[in-house]
């Protein structure tokens, strides 16, 4: 099984990575640490994560220790939606290359299609909590970031959260001088992305799973919503294989060549997370597990809903 996914720029991408939103500053540094120790060599972050300074911490500690070298690692940020202005993407990207004390990213993301009213409240609201726009246009975003391929700052360049007419639309764009070598999305049994995932890789667009366990830390989570690491028909499959859950979880992307970027900062969990390339899912039961998609999503961002760039009003 690789370990790896081929992006359109030639690079190699690692398969598995550790995800950071809601890893407490705390404790992510020793997250990345147990990360690195484990095998992984791709950690996935964001500015609006707010611990990039400790994540860098991590990365770097384990770099002096001649753990690794920065070659051997696959370090992704994305770009808030509050920096869509282009002559504002630039100063982004750098302020979270001075956070991780990074020279380059091997992937920057546009982490929504939305823009948002630019300024210090990254969640800028009216008094119907629902977020205010920019003007910008995620066209113009994008040249903003293919600059960025051109000034060396980063390696390659991606979009999170897009639907399919979204892509489209960035691909047919006049001009267009680098196509994103990765759309990240939400992903797992639940929500199992059959189409997007399918158009995304017929563009050669290569996809991330986000949310693979199916976030039980996100912050609205309520009692009523369904939990795919304790749901009966995921953890009688894992018992099959004698794995656990989360193991089945993300094998089951990985045999989909989807990238997966399970969160933990548990550091038994980060191990065992990590133990994923010594079994395989049967086609019988990887077809069962894509029976189980009901369209639920852990990230709905409702507080966007009217913004005109919102990606989930179209089916996929
Ligand atoms: P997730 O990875 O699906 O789940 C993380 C949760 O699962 C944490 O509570 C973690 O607990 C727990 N967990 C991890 N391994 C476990 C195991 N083996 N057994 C039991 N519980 C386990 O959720 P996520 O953080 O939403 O998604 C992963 C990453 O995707 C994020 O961290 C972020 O990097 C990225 N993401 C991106 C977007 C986007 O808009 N692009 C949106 C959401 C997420 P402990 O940490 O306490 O161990
Ligand atoms: C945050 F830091 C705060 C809120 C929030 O809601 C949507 C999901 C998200 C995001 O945009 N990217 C994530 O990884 N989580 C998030 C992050």
């Amino acid at each position: 099984m690789a370990t790896s996914v081929k992006l359109n720029t030639g690079a190699q991408m690692p398969i598995v990575g550790l995800g950071t939103w809601n890893s407490p500053p705390g404790k992510v540094t020793e997250a990345v640490k147990a990360a690195i120790s484990a095998g992984y060599r791709h950690i996935d972050g964001a500015f609006i994560y707010q611990n990039e300074v400790e994540v860098g911490e991590g990365i770097q500690a384990m770099i002096k220790d001649g753990v690794v070298k920065r070659e051997d690692l696959f370090i992704v940020s994305k770009l808030w939606c509050t920096f869509h202005d282009k002559a504002m993407v630039r100063q982004a990207c750098e302020k979270t290359l001075s956070d991780l004390k990074l020279a380059y990213l091997d992937l920057y993301l546009v982490h929504w299609p939305m823009g948002f009213k630019a300024g210090s409240d990254l969640f800028p609201s009216d008094t119907n909590g629902q977020i205010i726009p920019d003007n910008s246009d995620f066209l113009q975003t994008w040249e903003g970031m293919e600059e960025l391929v051109d000034a060396g700052l980063v390696k390659a360049i991606g979009i999170s959260n897009f639907n399919r007419d979204q892509i489209e639309r960035l691909l047919n764009k006049p001009g267009l001088k680098y196509k994103p070598a990765n759309n990240q999305v939400e992903s797992h049994p639940f929500l199992c992305q059959e189409k997007l995932i399918d158009y995304c890789h017929s563009k050669g667009i290569s996809v991330t799973a986000y949310s693979p366990l199916g976030s039980p830390d996100r912050p609205w989570a309520t009692s009523d919503d369904p939990s795919l690491l304790e749901h009966p028909d995921i953890t009688a499959i894992a018992e099959k294989y004698k794995k656990t859950s989360a193991q089945v979880l993300i094998r089951f992307q990985i045999q989909r060549n989807l990238v997966v970027i399970p969160k933990s900062v548990t550091p038994h969990r980060i191990q065992d997370n990590f133990k994923v390339f010594d079994f395989q899912v049967s086609d019988e039961d990887m077809k069962t597990i894509l029976g189980f998609n009901r369209n639920w999503r852990v990230c709905p961002i409702k507080s966007s809903v009217k913004h005109k760039d919102y990606p989930f009003h179209a089916e996929f």
